[in-house]
């Protein structure tokens, strides 16, 4: 039996708007897949023959189709995952499709699959396997306990990276510490999709995950926000695996760890000093949906400015290079928001930033506000990337927000097209 797993093509911020390639200095970007793939393939059972086909940048094997297509979606990709499921129905493959959109709106997904998959796969996908040998899939499988993370194999990142073919650029890959958030964050879905309590993996787990990229000439992303709960077991793990990693000598080992400014703020110095030594040179700092960010940029609460300021500073103190991705169009800003930000940008000195605009993925809890204020413009599924405007902003057109969104590159990068440069250090800018 066959399965090929297919990651969809989405339009990132470049594809979306090309103009924008003339003013930001970057690498070409190519980024990893989530990790998703990788986890279902690590308990793929071996009476199955498992291939991976990333629709960006490669042919996904209409003419050779397989018992089983596996495809993985997020909101940005979810109109080009259904179509592939229609495509591979026609050629006579049997469809599954999981992951984030799906679990959200499994009733939209299961028009074009004869499986949907709710939630985290790990916990269904033997029996998704077993019915699709069978040829009777259920039309939907959704597991009624979360994975235990301390039982899974390592994923399988080899998929993607041990193949002839497209190559990723920029070195790095997601790993997890964790999954699962107890916060209700407006602009998040990881709740709903990965629960409400934070799970672990051991921290041999994570060291493992790091290690097999390593060996590849990649380093890791640590990806969730999640890892700086205030003196949380996570954080405590973060720093365990940051001091193995440094006994190691594993400079290089990470490239960047997901943080917020609330969370810088009350992450103890001694602990910024710690991962510091042990080679984390740069944060992924997200913004727009936690209390400072919403507010710094409206002119209107100085002493949220001043607390993102810190911020900033604090990061530099540390040596740790802030990699900053805003989002606008809350509904507290307005016209003068973008200038706001980008003086912002400036007088706390950010190197590298990305800009994006206030997207209501289905499943956040933006998305149920704005739906009920009949505030959804569309639900064209593959411009809900972060760089179209899909719903109606409070103190502007859709139209100025665009705009807004446009000058925040252009104006940000301005006076840095040779400071941003092109940097193989640190990470490219995700365009
Ligand atoms: C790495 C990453 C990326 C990578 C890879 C893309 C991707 N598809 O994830 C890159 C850098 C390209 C990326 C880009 C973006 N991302 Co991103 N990204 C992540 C991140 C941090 C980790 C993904 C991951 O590896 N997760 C771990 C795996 C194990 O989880 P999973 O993929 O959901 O898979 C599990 C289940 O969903 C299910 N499953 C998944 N696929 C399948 C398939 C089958 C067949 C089955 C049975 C089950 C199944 O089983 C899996 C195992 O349990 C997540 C946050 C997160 N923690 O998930 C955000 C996240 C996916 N990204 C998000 C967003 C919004 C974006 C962007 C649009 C904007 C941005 N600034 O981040 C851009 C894309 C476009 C653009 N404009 O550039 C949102 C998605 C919101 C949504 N509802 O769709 C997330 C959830 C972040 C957040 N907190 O809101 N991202
Ligand atoms: S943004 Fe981070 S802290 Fe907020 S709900 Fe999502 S995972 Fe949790």
């Amino acid at each position: 039996m066959r399965v090929r797993f297919i990651y969809p093509r989405f339009a990132r911020h470049a594809e979306a708007h090309p103009e924008l390639l003339e003013c930001v200095p970057c690498n070409e970007y190519l980024g990893p897949p989530s990790l998703g793939i990788a986890c279902l393939a690590a308990i793929t059972p071996s009476s199955w023959e498992i291939e991976f086909r990333d629709d960006r940048v490669e042919d996904i094997g209409l003419d050779d189709p397989p018992d089983l297509i596996a495809i993985s979606t997020f909101t940005a990709s979810a109109m080009r995952a259904m179509e592939i499921g229609d495509l591979f129905r026609k050629a006579g493959s049997q469809v599954v499709i999981g992951g984030i959109f799906p679990t959200m709106r499994p009733d939209e997904v299961a028009l074009h699959a004869d499986a949907v998959v709710v939630g985290e796969g790990e916990m269904v996908w033997p029996m998704v396997l077993e019915d699709a040998a069978k040829r009777q899939l259920k039309p939907r499988y959704e597991a009624s306990v979360l994975a235990d993370l301390t039982k899974l194999p390592l994923p399988r990142v080899d998929l993607y990276l041990d193949r002839e073919g497209p190559k990723y650029a920029p070195d790095d890959y997601p790993v997890q510490l964790s999954r699962g958030c107890p916060m209700k964050c407006v602009a998040c879905a990881l709740p709903k999709s990965m629960g409400k309590s934070l799970r672990m993996y051991t921290n041999d787990h994570v060291l493992g995950q790091i290690q097999q990229l390593n060996k590849r000439g990649k380093r890791a992303s640590l990806t969730e926000d999640t890892s700086f709960f205030p003196a949380s077991a996570v954080m405590r793990a973060l720093g365990e695996i940051c001091d193995g990693l440094a006994g190691a000598g594993a400079e290089a080992a990470i490239s960047y760890v997901g943080i917020s400014m609330p969370m810088i703020l009350t992450t103890p110095s001694a602990f910024l000093t710690r991962i510091r030594k042990a080679g984390v040179k740069m944060f992924y700092l997200v913004g727009g949906f936690d209390p400072i960010t919403r507010n710094a940029f409206t002119g209107k609460d100085p002493k949220a400015l001043q607390r993102g300021i810190d911020a900033i500073q604090k990061c530099h103190d540390h040596d740790i290079e802030p990699y900053t991705s805003f989002f606008v169009g809350n509904d507290a800003d307005d016209e003068g928001t973008f200038e706001r930000m980008v003086e912002f940008g400036n007088k706390t000195k950010i190197a590298k930033a990305e800009f994006a605009i206030r997207t209501p993925y289905p499943g956040t809890p933006d998305w149920y506000e704005l739906e009920a204020a009949g505030r959804i413009l569309h639900t064209d599924w593959s411009r809900y990337n972060d760089a179209n405007v899909v719903f109606q902003p409070a103190q502007m057109s859709p139209e100025r927000l665009l705009e807004g969104y446009l000058y925040l590159w252009r104006e940000f990068y301005k006076p840095r097209g040779a400071l941003a440069g092109i940097d193989q250090q640190s990470r490219t800018i995700q365009f």
